[in-house]
């Protein structure tokens, strides 16, 4: 089994594998040969030592499909290349960081809000950002137990970094906490402060996602394009990407059903080079995603994200 693509973009090298991670709402292109003829099986299979890259994030155990290969055997062989991939979702890594046009952060946590908020209708733009700028965004998940698919419309991404991890821990009340276990300064939208004690202990199980093993299932390669990407608990992820051409409305979403409609969405704006940027609701109740105490530098999700780095 060779991969070819993810999400329908293609990789640098088709390159073989025995399985391929897919989040929910992804997709995987690969090139399957099987020795001889006979019955075979697809199937999707938990795999409990793979859950540091994953999170307490519930798989699909079964049969997913069945390939009856019949007839007398015939010669076979895998593309060795691919079509190389369009302008647009060319290597960004070494782009330089001066000329990025625009930053922003993601930030997952309790269901059902994305960047401490919960989706809201009508013109209300979380970020806008312009057509024929690089961007580069920050993934973060404060939830410490479950990761959550991130997926965007529009333009796919490439995968940057995993960065360590120096943003808040969601627990509790929903409310957000210090990696020590001190109530932070800057919350959700809704927060009900006497619902949330001033200390609790914080679970970091899975903080270290920068150094775990790369090939660990939930890591999506360095380097690589999605439309959908897991984001482990405590993850910080860097992501670059070109808006090229269509500018509109561009839906960011966690991609398990019961989060995603319950809010666990936003809406941000791609417009015109000559339009606008501001206006954008980027701040929730005047504080940014990512953040915990009112001496953090914002965004401090991205501390340990120099440009380009592993
Ligand atoms: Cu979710």
């Amino acid at each position: 089994m060779i991969v070819l693509a993810f999400d329908g973009v293609y990789v640098d090298e088709p390159y073989e594998t025995n399985y391929v991670f897919i989040p929910d709402a992804g997709r995987a292109d690969v090139a399957v040969r099987c020795v001889e003829a006979g019955s075979y099986q697809l199937i999707s299979q938990n795999a409990p030592d793979q859950i540091m890259s994953i999170g307490n994030t519930p798989v699909y155990d079964g049969i997913l499909a069945t390939i009856e290969v019949s007839g007398e055997p015939v010669e076979m062989s895998f593309p060795t290349s691919l079509p190389e991939r369009p302008f647009f979702n060319l290597d960004l890594r070494g782009f330089p960081d001066t000329r990025i046009r625009g930053r922003n952060v993601v930030e997952f946590g309790p269901t059902p809000y994305l960047n401490r908020e919960k989706m809201k209708t009508g013109d209300y733009f979380r970020y806008k950002f312009r057509t024929g700028t690089v961007q580069e965004w920050y993934l973060v998940n404060s939830d410490p137990s479950s990761g959550h698919p991130y997926h965007v419309h529009v333009n796919h991404f490439q995968v940057v970094a995993y960065n360590q991890y120096n943003g808040p821990v969601a627990s509790f009340a929903p409310a957000y906490y210090d990696q020590q276990g001190f109530l932070c300064d800057q919350q959700l939208e809704d927060f009900d402060p006497l619902e949330a004690p001033e200390v609790i202990p914080v679970n970091l199980t899975f903080l270290g996602h920068e150094t775990r093993d790369r090939g660990m299932a939930g890591y999506v390669p360095i380097g690589q394009w999605r439309d959908t990407i897991m984001v482990p608990p405590l993850a910080s992820i860097t992501i670059r990407f070109m808006a090229d051409e269509y500018p509109g409305t561009c839906v960011i979403h966690c991609h398990f059903l019961n989060h995603e409609d319950v809010g666990m969405m936003m809406v941000t704006e791609i417009v015109r080079p000559w339009q606008s940027i501001r206006g954008a609701h980027v701040t929730s109740g005047g504080f940014y995603p990512g953040t915990c105490k009112f001496f953090d530098e914002w965004p401090d999700v991205r501390k340990n994200s120099p440009s380009g780095s592993r």
